[in-house]
């Protein structure tokens, strides 16, 4: 089995068993733990059973590879193979019983950081949903048993654009001024508080693109590397990789023009 077929029916192993945790968590009633970054940005307890849950699986599978996750210390490794998790991506939701929330579980090799990696593998459950996207390099993007395409023609009526803001109060007028500047593309827009759903509806066709600032290497690693594997591409600043500054997905056509828009002439987001 090539190894990414491997790292890939791990993840999927492991998210299908965090997912259904959390799906119990959630049944039995959440407490919020903890603020982050600002008092929005918060942990559940079950963010951080689910985390150690995943965290136990893969280390008891695949001993000596790297860990980056949303709510503990990162851990190198010894393979050159790191998995890049966020245990309950959509935690605002999932804090408020919106059924919209998953477990991104990547796997990738070299530097853990997503301007150096190649993600290889991939899986985004979405428990209360029942859905389980993956994707494996060169395998391509999958929904059960369906291969998953991004759409790559424009629409005339304009394109179904999903995005985020920030947890910071401060990010917000910054955020909304882009997203005017945005609109004339769009047919609507959507807000699901999930970037890994984001960017799977990206590419099952659900969505026509995405495009959010300030995500974390856990919210898109899973992602973007479905979207890629769905035929789609995934900028970020200057065109390189997607990362905290920027991330833009779609296909190409629709990505360009959002580029354009989103990073101006001055090759920045404005
Ligand atoms: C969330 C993302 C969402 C983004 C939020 C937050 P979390 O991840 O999925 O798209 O807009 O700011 O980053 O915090 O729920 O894992």
């Amino acid at each position: 089995m090539a190894l990414e077929q491997e790292l890939s029916a791990l993840a999927v192993d492991i998210a299908a068993e965090a997912g259904e945790l959390a799906h119990r968590r959630r049944a039995e009633g959440v407490s919020i733990s903890a603020s982050k970054s600002a008092l929005a940005d918060i942990v559940t307890e079950a963010d951080r059973e689910v985390e150690n849950l995943i965290r136990d699986r893969l280390s008891a599978a695949r001993p000596g590879d790297g860990f980056l996750g949303e709510e503990s210390e990162a851990d190198r490794g010894t393979t050159g193979i790191t998995w890049v998790v966020d245990p309950i991506d959509g935690t605002v939701n999932y804090a408020y019983g919106i059924p919209s929330y998953a477990v991104s579980i990547a796997a990738v090799s070299g530097e853990p950081d997503p301007r150096a990696w190649q993600a290889l593998a991939g899986a985004v459950y979405a428990p209360a949903l029942g859905e389980m996207f993956r994707a494996e390099r060169g395998g391509g993007a999958w929904l059960g048993d369906e291969r998953l395409r991004v759409n790559s023609d424009l629409n005339p009526a304009g394109s179904l654009l999903a995005t985020g803001f920030g947890y910071d109060p401060a990010t917000h007028a910054p955020q909304l001024a882009l997203l005017g500047r945005v609109m004339p593309l769009a047919r609507d827009i959507r807000r699901i508080g999930v970037a890994s759903l984001d960017l799977a509806y990206v590419a099952a066709g659900r969505l026509d693109g995405y495009f959010e600032r300030g995500l974390n290497p856990w919210d898109h690693a899973a992602g973007v590397l479905m979207v890629q594997e769905a035929g789609g591409i995934a900028v970020g600043v200057d065109g390189g990789a997607p990362s905290r500054d920027m991330t833009i997905v779609g296909g190409e056509q629709l990505v360009d023009r959002l580029a354009a828009i989103v990073f101006g002439e001055q090759g920045i987001p404005t």
